[in-house]
């Protein structure tokens, strides 16, 4: 949490933690409807730290997993991170006041095309399910009473049932353009999911006067 200590300079620095892609991009309105305009894209710049017209307030730029990380230890004071994220984090060390509407999509699990999921199921199969999102997929089946075997993956979940990895898989879908494209279908719809807004609990008591501001304006956007 970087402080600005030199002669005459008072102000408090704030860093907001942001991954590139689609996060990045929905979240630049609400931060307009704030007054910070990032002054470099991600997608274009190199740079992991990226300034903004507001001279106290910078963006860096990490993996989508790594926001609740940077956040929670204060690297960042707040960050954009999908729900699906937070829940594998474990949100310890966050305040999540704001679910920001952006970013949505549905976790779903998956079966390969002519797979009869419901009969496997309803015989009690003990079915192998890859995920990158094991928590969030050992919580449902166990609610639902499904024996599965649990293979963490970091990517492209929907290659693991084609090359007989696994029997399902649970993935995020929106358009369901990739299950498609990989002869997969949704059989079963575990959650919505759209991106929060976090904040570090101590930043949020320390830099209340500067933070509070830019939640008010987001949650002020969210609403429109
Ligand atoms: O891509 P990378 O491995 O670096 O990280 P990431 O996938 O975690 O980041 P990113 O930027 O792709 O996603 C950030 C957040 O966006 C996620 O944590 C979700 O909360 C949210 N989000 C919204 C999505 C999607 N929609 C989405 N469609 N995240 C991923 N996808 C993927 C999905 O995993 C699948 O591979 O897109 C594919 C399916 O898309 P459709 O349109 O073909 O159904
Ligand atoms: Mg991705």
């Amino acid at each position: 949490m970087a402080v600005c200590l030199s002669a005459g300079c008072l102000v408090t620095t704030i860093t907001i933690a942001l991954s590139k892609g689609r996060i990045f991009d929905e979240t630049l309105p609400l931060l307009a409807a704030a007054g910070i305009v990032p002054t470099e894209n991600p997608e274009t710049s190199r740079k992991l730290i990226i300034e903004t017209n507001q001279p106290h307030v910078r963006v860096v730029i990490v993996r989508a997993t790594d926001v609740p990380t940077y956040v929670q230890y204060g690297a960042a004071d707040i960050g954009v991170a999908g729900k699906d994220v937070l829940i594998e984090h474990g949100g310890e060390g966050l305040y999540a006041p704001l679910d920001l509407e952006i970013a949505k999509c549905r976790m779903m699990v998956a079966v390969p095309e002519g797979f009869d999921y419901a009969n496997a199921v309803r015989q009690g199969a003990r079915l192998k399910v890859a995920s990158k999102y094991v928590k969030t997929a050992r919580e449902h089946f166990a609610s639902k009473g499904v024996h599965v075997d649990l293979i963490k993956l970091y990517g492209s979940m929907e290659l693991a049932p084609l090359a007989g990895l696994s029997d399902a898989i649970v993935d995020l879908v929106s358009t369901g353009g990739t299950l498609k494209a990989n002869k997969l279908v949704a059989v079963e719809h575990i959650m919505d999911i759209s991106s929060r807004l976090v904040v570090n609990q101590a930043s949020l008591k320390v830099k209340r006067e500067t933070l509070q501001p830019i939640i008010d304006a987001f949650a002020g956007a969210v609403e429109k």
